[in-house]
Parts: structure tokens; sequence; C-alpha cells
């Protein structure tokens, strides 16, 4: 609820897409005479071509956010994308509403991208007010507590990190501060294939109200040239949806998630995965409680340690750390390119005809969902651009564009630096690079694809098992000192001359045909 009334003078306050969340100061600290602005701007939907589902779901989601704070009691501002004169950027909004009322200063809440950080620094010189940046305490560390812990360490580890944070924050560790279940990780044990009659509960749907068919009609209406499925839409829209999506997750997932984390199926994207980066990524739902509810069943005797432990460990050690590495190395970080890759992405990704079954899989379930789970993204989509040396800023902004949880600074570290080794090893120790087997020890793809997994060379041979030894071989020089490939260049000098000459040559007619 606003406070009644404040000696303050009256704020306008920006809520972007992404900060849908009403604990946030620059929320909830305001009063009766501010003023909540909120804008479907082009700017924002079309910097890059987000995948429709994406932009439905931002755009129903903050109609109902708006509604949700009109009804307690504060003043919203809101322009719809198609409405009569629409804003067409941020900037707009917020000068035109700004002209309408003697507001004393514009609020807004740091941003997820080093751009809009930029286009706020900017109004802060240009606006006729102060414009003051509150901070997004909807994460553990700040940017700046992240550079402090980083200059404590000889390298940036995801595991020292995780640790700390947990420790530092009291996460799932006992009285005397050691991990629950007596290990701090137990990604070991995570690492089951899938079969094909373990039964997977559905994932949770919504139909949708009035508001979201009118946000799908506008949809259509402006951006049915992006890449991406539509319809039928069925995601959560509100806080409320959002808990209901946790709480399934909680109770019918969770207690495999750990087991089958790191499995592929034909068709189904969503396993055991928790679907949930969509809401946290916006602000439906706070990361904390996610992992508050995992420990509960843990303690509950719902879930076992493998799997509340590794979910845990994806919401505060990775995705703290990947927004750490983000704050870090911007600006720039975006643009490395420290492998040189300069192939343009081909139409495969696009959905253009494929005979590679994985990598055709893996981009129909992300037009269909906006979605993919982390190992199609880093083991079949950023390996495949990885072996095949596709330019990171293209493949980087594919990856912006069709994930429905796809921001810049949750993004670009994932595909820069862990998918594309763009960065040179800011944080990877090697290269995510593997080859067929891998594949298929881990799904069920290669059973019907046109290629045979256990061909190494030759026109019916996996792509991926001939692309993997060229890569190696072709970027010697850069990974000379890298130890944790030392063995890996030992198998490849002991192959046969032959054997090599063959793998090359296989590895140089696909890449020509891909050109
Ligand atoms: P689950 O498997 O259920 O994991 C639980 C939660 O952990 C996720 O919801 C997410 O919040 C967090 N998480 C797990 N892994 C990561 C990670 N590596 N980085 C950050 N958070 C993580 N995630 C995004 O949110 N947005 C992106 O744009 C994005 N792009 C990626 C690109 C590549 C190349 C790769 C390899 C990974 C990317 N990820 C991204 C991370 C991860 O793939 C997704 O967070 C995950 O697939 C979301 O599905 P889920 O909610 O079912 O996750
Ligand atoms: C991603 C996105 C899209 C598609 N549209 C809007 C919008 O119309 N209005 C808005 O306020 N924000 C949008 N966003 C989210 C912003 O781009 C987001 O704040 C940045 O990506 C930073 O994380
Ligand atoms: Fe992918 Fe190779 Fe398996 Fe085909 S055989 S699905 S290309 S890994």
């Amino acid at each position: 609820m606003p406070t009644a009334q404040s000696s303050e003078q009256p704020a306008l306050r920006l809520i972007l897409a992404d900060q849908l969340t009403l604990s946030l100061p620059a929320i909830k600290n305001a009063s009766r005479q501010d003023l909540f602005v909120m804008a479907e701007v082009m700017e924002e939907a079309q910097y890059v071509q987000h995948h429709p589902k994406k932009i439905a779901l931002l755009f129903s989601a903050m109609r109902h956010f708006a509604q949700t704070l009109s009804e307690k009691g504060f003043s919203v501002q809101y322009f719809k994308l198609d409405g009569k004169d629409a804003p067409q950027s941020l900037e707009e909004a917020i000068k035109r509403s700004l002209a309408k009322r003697g507001f004393q200063k514009v609020v807004t809440t740091f941003p997820g991208e080093w751009r809009v950080l930029k286009m706020m620094e900017k109004w802060q010189k240009e606006l006729p007010c102060p414009v003051e940046i509150c901070p997004d305490d909807r994460f553990y560390v700040t940017p700046s507590d992240f550079k402090d812990w980083e200059n404590t360490q000889k390298g940036l580890l995801m595991a020292n990190f995780y640790r700390w944070l947990r420790i530092e924050n009291n996460i799932f560790i006992t009285k005397d501060k050691k991990p629950v279940g007596g290990k701090w990780s137990f990604d070991a044990d995570n690492r089951k294939p899938f079969k094909a009659d373990i039964k997977v509960p559905s994932p949770r749907t919504f139909q949708c109200d009035d508001i979201t068919e009118s946000v799908l009609d506008l949809v259509e209406e402006k951006f049915n040239h992006h890449f991406g499925q539509l319809r039928p839409f069925n995601y959560a829209v509100t806080r409320e949806q959002a808990l209901k999506v946790l709480n399934q997750f909680i109770d019918q997932r969770l207690p495999c998630f750990g087991d089958y984390q790191d499995a592929m199926w034909q068709d189904d994207p969503w396993l055991f995965h928790s679907h949930l980066s969509f809401y946290i990524n916006c602000g439906l739902l706070l990361p904390q409680e996610c992992i508050d509810k995992a420990i509960q069943a843990y303690q509950d005797k719902k879930a076992p340690i493998n799997a509340v432990e590794g979910f845990v460990r994806q919401i505060v050690g990775w995705r703290e750390f990947i927004r750490g590495v983000y704050w870090q190395n911007m600006p720039g970080y975006t643009e490395q390119n420290k492998l040189k890759a300069s192939r343009p992405l081909p139409g495969w990704y696009w959905g253009k005809a494929c005979q590679l079954n994985c990598l055709k899989s893996c981009v129909q379930d992300t037009k269909a969902h906006a979605y993919a789970h982390h190992i199609q993204r880093l083991m079949v989509l950023g390996n495949f651009a990885l072996l095949t040396g596709i330019n990171p800023s293209e493949v980087q902004k594919w990856f912006l564009e069709v994930y429905a949880d796809a921001y810049e600074w949750v993004e670009s570290p994932n595909v820069q630096g862990m998918a594309l080794y763009a960065d040179g090893g800011v944080f990877a120790s090697k290269p995510y690079a593997a080859g067929g087997a891998y594949i298929n020890k881990m799904s069920n793809y290669c059973k019907s694809c046109h290629y045979d997994v256990k061909e190494k060379t030759g026109p019916k041979a996996c792509p991926f098992n001939y692309l993997y030894w060229d890569f190696l071989a072709r970027h010697r020089e850069e990974f000379s000192d890298n130890q944790r490939l030392a063995m890996i260049y030992r198998t490849w000098d002991k192959m046969d001359a032959s054997k090599q000459e063959a793998t090359r040559q296989s590895a140089a007619i696909f890449l020509k045909q891909l050109d």
C-alpha cells in the first residue's frame, strides 16, 4: 500500500518489464502522490527481434502488474504499444509523463543491461530533475560485492563463489558452517540419462484472460515477422500464477531435478527442469523464495539432497556468478572473439531444413516454446556454434532473441563465456566442446538421425565427431597452455596420421557445405 502522505515532493517511478517485483525499493518506498510509469515501447521490443512469446509474456505481465499497482491505490501511467500517440522509447515515455506534472525526481531501478544503464545515466545529465537509480535487491550479490569478492581470488571459479555466498548468506548450511549433506556440490550424481518409461509431470499451464488475449492480438499484428510461434500461449503472467508454477515444480519435479538435469529428450525440453527462469528474471518470483521452498522440501524429506543442492547451486551459484561476471566485464565483454570465429550463423538456427537431428530438435523446441533447457543450449546449440566457429556476436544475438528468459546480463556470459569460450576463459577453465558420444549418452536424438553417431569420418559420420577434433586441432596454439586439454591433445597426437587426415577432411567438407 502507498504511504498516505509524505513531506517529499512527488516522484515519477519508472518500472521496466523485468522489474515486476513489489518489494523493489523503487516500488515499496512510493507514496500516494507518486506516479508509476510503465511503457511498452518499440525501442525495447525491437532492439533485437525477440521471440513473440517473450514479448507476449512481458507485455501481459506488465499490464497485470500495472493493474495490481492500481488496485493497491497507486497512480499508474501505462503506455500500450498500440495506444494513441504511443511513445517509441522509454525516454520519450518519461519526458511525456514529466511534462504532465511537476515531479521533483525520477526514480528507477538498476537495470539488467549495460545499454539501459547508460541510458539512465544520460537521463541523469539531461532531464530537468534528478534521476535516482535504486539498487536491485533481488540478487544476493551486488556488482560491487562481486568485485570485492573477485579481488580476494586468484581466478574466477564458480565453485568458490558459490561456497562463499552460501556461507555469507547462511544458505543450506549447518550451525558450524558446513554444507548440509556433507558436500558443497552433488553435481557428480546429476548426470543420469533419461529413459522412455520415466513419467514426467506435464508443465503447469494457464488459460489466457482478456488482457493476455489482447496482447496476443497486438504481438501477432506487430511482431509476426520475428522467429517463433506465438500460439498456443499458456505461460504464467501474474505473480499468483508464477507461484503455482513454483509450487508444482517443488511438489512434482524437484525430486528428480538432479537425476535428469543433463538429460535431453526429443520433443520434451521441459523434463524435470523448473521452467522458472521466465518468472524469476522478470521479477514475478524472487530467487530467495524459490530456494527457500526447495530447502523446505529437503527438510520435509520430499526431495533428495542431490536435487535440492543442485537447484540451489543453479540459482545462488550460477545465476549470481553469471551476473557478477557480466557487470565486472562490461563494457566490451559482449564483443569478445578470442577464437576469431567468423562463420555466419547458419539458417538451421532459424528452422531451415537440417539433417542433424539434435540441432533440429533443439531449434524446434526453441521456436515452439521460447525455451530449451540448459544442456540443449550448451551442449547442442552452443557446442555446434563453438565447433564450427560461428561469429560470437551472431550467436549471442540469436540467444538474446529466441529465449523468453533472455536478458543480456544472463545471456551474454552464458554464450560468450560458457558456450563459445569467446572471452578466452574469463571463468571457464576449458571450452565446453563435445563430440556425438556425449549427445548420444544424454539423449535419444541419435536414434532418429540421418547421421551415425558411431561413425567418426565420412559422409554418414556424426558431424560432431570430426568437428570436435578439427576444432581442437585448429586451435592448438590458443590452447597450448591449457592443462585441462593436455590429455585430449595427447589422444589426438596418438591417432594415426591417416585417421587425423580423414577427420580433418570430413570437417573441411562439412564446413564448406555449411558456408
Ligand atoms: P532449471 O534447470 O530448472 O534451473 C533453475 C534455475 O537456475 C533457472 O531458472 C535459472 O534461474 C538458474 N540457472 C541455471 N543455470 C543458470 C546459468 N547458467 N545462468 C544463470 N542462471 C542459471 N538463462 C537465463 O535465464 N537467460 C538466458 O538468456 C540464458 N541463456 C543461456 C545461454 C546459453 C548458451 C546457456 C548454456 C545457458 C543459458 N542460460 C540462460 C542458463 C540456463 O540454460 C537457463 O537459466 C535455464 O535453462 C532456464 O530453464 P529452467 O528455469 O527450467 O532452469
Ligand atoms: C525485453 C523487453 C521488451 C521486449 N520490451 C520492453 C518494453 O516494452 N518496455 C520495457 O520497459 N521493457 C521491455 N523489455 C525489458 C527491457 O529491455 C529490460 O529492462 C532490459 O532488457 C534490461 O534487462
Ligand atoms: Fe546429433 Fe550426431 Fe546424434 Fe545426429 S548422430 S543427433 S548429429 S549427435
